[in-house]
Parts: C-alpha cells; structure tokens; sequence
C-alpha cells in the first residue's frame, strides 16, 4: 500500500512533515476539495437539486495505519499538536475542536460496520476556513477516502459523502444537508455536478468558462456570524414546517407552478410571513436549478448570470441569510458589469460567486475592494474559481 510521492511530486512535502511530526513513514497522501455551489441553495435538505462545482484548493491528508485502537491526528494549521484519541472512546457531543470532524468520520465508519484499527493522520489545508467553502467536508472526505483506500473498504463515492454528512449531523452535531461532501467527493475537473437529492443521481455539466471568455470569480468577504449553526438550525426547521403544513413529505414536492396555490393555503391555515418566505426561496431556487442546466445545455452560458442574481434576492429577502457585505459584493459587481452575482453556501457571512466576461474581471474586482473599504469593511478576498478535480489520492 505505502507509496511514496515521488520527491517534488504533490504530497512529498506532507511526507516528509508527517514523518516529523510522527516519527515513522506513512503509508499514502490523499486529497479532498472545497467547492463553491453555482446554484441550488439549502435546497439539499428540502430533497432539492444542488449544482457544486470543487475548488483546487484541497485538504491534504497523509496517513499510516495503526494497531493500537489509538487515531493520532495533527494538523499544520491549528495549534495544539497532536490531538490522540482511542477509537472505542469516539462518541457523538464529544468536543475535541476541528479533530471532531476527522473522529466523526472514523465513529461512521466504525458504526457502519467497518473494521478500523487506528491510523496516524497529518492534514494540511488550503480550503480557507470559515469562509462557506466547504473546508469541513474537505478534511471529512480526505479521512474517509484515505481509510477507504487503506483498508480496501470499496466505499463508492456517494456512500462515502453519506457517511460523512452522518458524521457532522450525528457526531459533530451540524444539521447539515449532503451537499458538501458529495461535492468534495464526487466532482470533476471541468465540470458542475447536478445532483438530486432525493435520489442521489448525479450529472456531470461541462463548465468551462475560461473557454467561452468568462470567469467565476469567489469573493470571501472574511465575515463570520457568529450565530450561523443556530440560524441555520432555524432555517432547516422552518422548511420542515412549512413541509408538513403543505401536507408533503419535503418543500421538493411543491412544483413551480404550484408556488402561488401553496402560499394561499399557508396563509389561510394561519402561518406567518417568515414561512412563506422559506417556502418560496426553495420552491423558486429548485426551478433557478433547472433554469441553469437548460441555459448550459443550451450553450448559453453568459444567461445564467440573471439567474444567480434572481438567487441571491431570493436568499436576502425570502430565505434571509444574506448579510451587507454579501449585499454589497452582489450589488457593486452588479453595477460594475458583471453578468450576475450572488452568495453561495449557507450564508450569514462567507463568500459570494461572481460571473464575469473575462476582460471585466479586473475592473469589477477593484470595484468591490474599494466599495469594502469605503463602507469600512475587512479587505474581501477574491480568487477565480476553475472547476477542479474531487477527492484523490495524490
Ligand atoms: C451548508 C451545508 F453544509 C449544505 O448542506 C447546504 O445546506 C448549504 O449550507 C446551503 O446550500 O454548506
């Protein structure tokens, strides 16, 4: 099993650093995604369609294998050494800060019946942090895919994403949907991924921007809100009441053209306007969803703009998890020539995706920086986004 990245190659460096931090070789390195999602937002868990695409930024994951019942996991990018826990002590509400994620996946796996030994584990990460791009599903799947490989489990893909979404829902203890970790699980290079998340089935969608003269570009305006889990708790609970009021199993079974009939029985069985507002994001974001396919499909690519626009009023005022620094970074690229702009991920903070013919990048870039620094707002970060490879061993 144990090979070596060849010197120079990816995950050499990582070799050599986990041998350091642990004092013997490792037996592989392996990778996972961040993503950033084109469309389809907090419809993951209302059965909804989601539209993922995976960042070249990565968790790197190098690994050995123990025999000890002991997982020993050490990141280079938090404090605090080495993190050793023992494997028949893992139990969901355990609070062990950013190595809950790693352990969590390791209790799913174990209580999916798969027999695990201890490993040593090094992560280094270039997903950043906190800024609604997925680094949590990164260092989830980079865990799973690492062990799977070491101990020849034949997880597939989607298998793999479900074991980790169980490990945040149920071990890490974040009512999250399974968007994330079937992006950084099973995306590709080039390409969006449809998914329905009722079924699970999935689609590759060839998007290649810098082909057609256009970019994505991520703003992460640096903010964190403080009480995210709490308000997206509220906000999954509220989809699910609106759900049951309409009598259906998830907002995913109200049509399109059925919107405007199901906001009448809401407000003739008495449920506020907060509800409604819940109701009509997801019922309008899963037809943006389809609106895009078709564009793509359609090789009209620059036409998706007004869609991710139409997605981030939809967000601010109906769904209400944008903040003024999403406002701003959608309203100043907006005015500065952009197709289209909108937040992505689940919101309160994070970043924002903007499309852009590629010569106007630049200008709208600048834009939203200055715009930031007028308003007295953190510098944002801004990055293109190229649609990359999902999870791998390097
Ligand atoms: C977060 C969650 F983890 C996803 O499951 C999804 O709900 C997203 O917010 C909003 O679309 O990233």
């Amino acid at each position: 099993m144990g090979v070596r990245p060849a010197r120079g190659e990816p995950g050499d460096r990582q070799v050599t650093v986990f041998e350091k931090v642990f004092g013997g070789a490792p037996e592989g390195v392996w990778a996972a995604p961040g993503r950033v999602n084109l469309i389809g937002e907090h419809t993951d868990y209302n059965d909804g369609f989601v539209m993922p695409f995976a960042l070249p930024h990565t968790t790197v994951a190098t690994v050995a294998r123990r025999d000890d019942g002991l997982l020993r996991l050490h990141s280079a990018d938090m404090p605090g050494g080495i993190v050793e826990l023992r494997l028949d002590e893992l139990t969901p509400g355990r609070d062990d800060g950013w190595a809950s994620y790693p352990a969590g996946v390791v209790w799913a796996l174990r209580e999916a019946g798969y027999l695990l030994t201890g490993a040593d584990i090094h992560y280094e990460s270039t997903v950043p942090t906190g800024a609604g791009l997925s680094s949590s599903a990164a260092l989830e799947v980079v865990t799973a895919l690492a062990l799977d490989d070491l101990h020849e489990l034949g997880l597939e893909r989607p298998a793999m994403a479900l074991l980790c979404q169980r490990a945040e829902n149920v071990y890490v203890g974040a009512p999250t949907g399974i968007m994330d970790q079937t992006a950084s699980a099973c995306c590709t290079a080039g390409h969006a991924l449809f998914v329905d998340t009722r079924d699970g089935s999935q689609r590759q969608v060839p998007f290649d921007l810098a082909a057609e003269g256009m970019r994505l570009l991520v703003v992460d305006t640096r903010v964190k809100h403080a009480h995210s889990d709490g308000s997206y708790a509220e906000r999954r609970a509220g989809c699910e009441a609106g759900a049951a009021a309409l009598g259906v199993p998830a907002l995913r079974d109200i049509p399109y053209d059925g919107l405007a009939a199901a906001l009448d029985r809401l407000r003739a069985g008495g449920q506020d306007e907060t509800i409604l507002g819940l109701v009509r994001h997801i019922v309008t974001e899963n037809h943006r969803v389809e609106q895009v396919i078709e564009l793509l499909d359609a090789g009209r690519t620059r036409d998706i703009g007004a869609v991710l626009t139409a997605g981030h009023v939809s967000l601010r005022d109906d769904f209400r998890i944008s903040c003024a620094e999403l406002d701003l970074v959608v309203d100043t690229a907006n005015s500065s020539g952009a197709l289209g702009a909108r937040m992505t991920g689940g919101g309160f903070g994070g970043s924002a995706i903007v499309l852009a013919d590629t010569d106007a990048a630049e200008k709208i870039t600048e834009a939203v920086v200055s715009a930031f620094a007028a308003a007295g707002h953190r510098e944002p970060r801004v990055f293109t986004a190229v649609p990359s490879a999902g999870a791998r061993r390097l």
